[in-house]
């Protein structure tokens, strides 16, 4: 299973002076291959141009891999896109990698006319001082950049650190006060061990499981941290951060424990699944009452009468759980995913077939 958190992916950012010392290491073990027949002035041309294009390709390289090897920020699934924005800021992180990309014009100037000036000098101590000159001004432009630099690099700390989901399969999000049994239910139907990571605003892991069903991998997200407390104890970024849900939970499976074993009482509970549902209007949301081998049944009687409809499950038995998995399966409609991507298939091969309809 791939993991897709498009920030992983990215090899190493430098810093601004990280970027200086590898370009300045590298171009001083620059070897000389120049025949020792050379007037040394010459030697010392050679050698001053070549430490000099050396230390610009570097710098450039490292400058230009700080940009590109950032993923995209206008294709980020929005799971990621919304939380990039939350936590970090487009507009400022655009700015960042444009200001970094927009030191190249300059360093070549500085090079060429540095190069020019290699050239046609006759001095080598006027060589020597020509290189400096032009790696101190290269320096400084980069050095000028060192706040975008870190601003990308923080940037991908963060986002780094989010759950690596893969966005595009079906998900199921797991909601409901602490210890009403998501994590037993998302142990008890992965197929691998669940993967471990973080979301931001919370301290605890999240947990996501996986299923297979038919050829389609599914994923199930535990949520400890997030979807288990009251919204009015949270501030707004929090909010935004859970909101960001709405765009990965293709169904949200609200839990309740009617036993009230979990510390919490049967209306708290509901007070928070009115909460769910207002948060995401549009996701399909699932009740399941689960602990019922635990639940005095007068209370399991007062609890399917506030909740008619609600499934009702046995996690640590796995009683009820396939029952509840088909109906959170069947919201997340593989049918649809499965006619969009014949709908493709057909219109690409129509094209292919008809070549003039362009
Ligand atoms: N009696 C009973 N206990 C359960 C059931 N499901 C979970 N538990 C227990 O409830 C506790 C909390 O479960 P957990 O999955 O960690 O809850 P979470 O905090 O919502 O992830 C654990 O001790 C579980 O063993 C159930 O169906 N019946
Ligand atoms: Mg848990």
């Amino acid at each position: 299973m791939q993991w897709l958190n498009p920030f992983t992916k990215i090899p190493t950012i430098l810093t601004a002076e990280e970027i200086i010392d590898f370009a300045q290491k590298k171009s001083t073990r620059v070897s000389m291959k120049s025949s020792l027949r050379l007037k040394r002035v010459e030697r010392t041309r050679i050698r001053e141009i070549t430490r000099l294009q050396e230390f610009t390709k570097h710098i450039k390289s490292k400058l230009k891999e700080a940009v590109e090897d950032f993923p995209s920020l206008d294709h980020l699934h929005p799971f990621y896109h919304e939380l990039a924005e939350i936590l970090v800021g487009i507009d400022r992180l655009k700015q960042a990698l444009g200001a970094v990309y927009n030191c190249t014009p300059p360093i070549d100037d500085i090079t060429n006319n540095h190069l020019e000036a290699l050239k046609l000098a006759e001095d080598f101590r006027q060589m020597k001082k020509t290189r400096r000159a032009a790696k101190g001004r290269i320096s400084s432009i980069v050095r000028g950049t060192a706040s975008n630099l870190d601003f990308i690099i923080e940037a991908k700390q963060t986002m780094s650190r989010l759950p690596g989901v893969t966005p595009n399969s079906p998900t199921i999000v797991c909601a409901g006060f602490p210890n009403v049994g998501k994590s037993t239910l998302v142990k008890a139907v992965s197929t691998a061990e669940p993967e471990i990571a973080h979301y931001p605003f919370t301290t605890k892991k999240v947990i996501i499981g996986h299923l297979t069903v038919g050829n389609q991998s599914v994923q199930i997200i535990d949520t400890p941290g997030i979807l288990d407390r009251p919204m009015s104890e949270r501030n707004e970024i929090e909010k935004q951060a859970i909101a960001a849900l709405k765009y990965l939970a293709h169904v949200i499976i609200f839990m309740i424990d009617p036993s009230e074993a979990c510390g919490w009482g049967f209306d708290d509970q509901l007070n928070l699944y009115k909460e769910v549902q207002r948060m995401f209007p549009l996701n399909p949301l699932l009740v399941v009452l689960n602990k019922i081998d635990i639940t005095p049944s007068e209370q399991l009687e007062l609890a399917r009468k506030k909740m008619p409809g609600a499934h009702e499950m046995i996690a640590i038995e796995g009683k009820g759980v396939q029952e509840l998995m088909n109906d959170a399966l069947e919201e997340v409609d593989l049918t649809s995913l499965q006619e969009s991507v014949d709908e493709f298939v057909a219109l690409v091969s129509q094209r292919e077939s008809d070549p003039s309809d362009s």
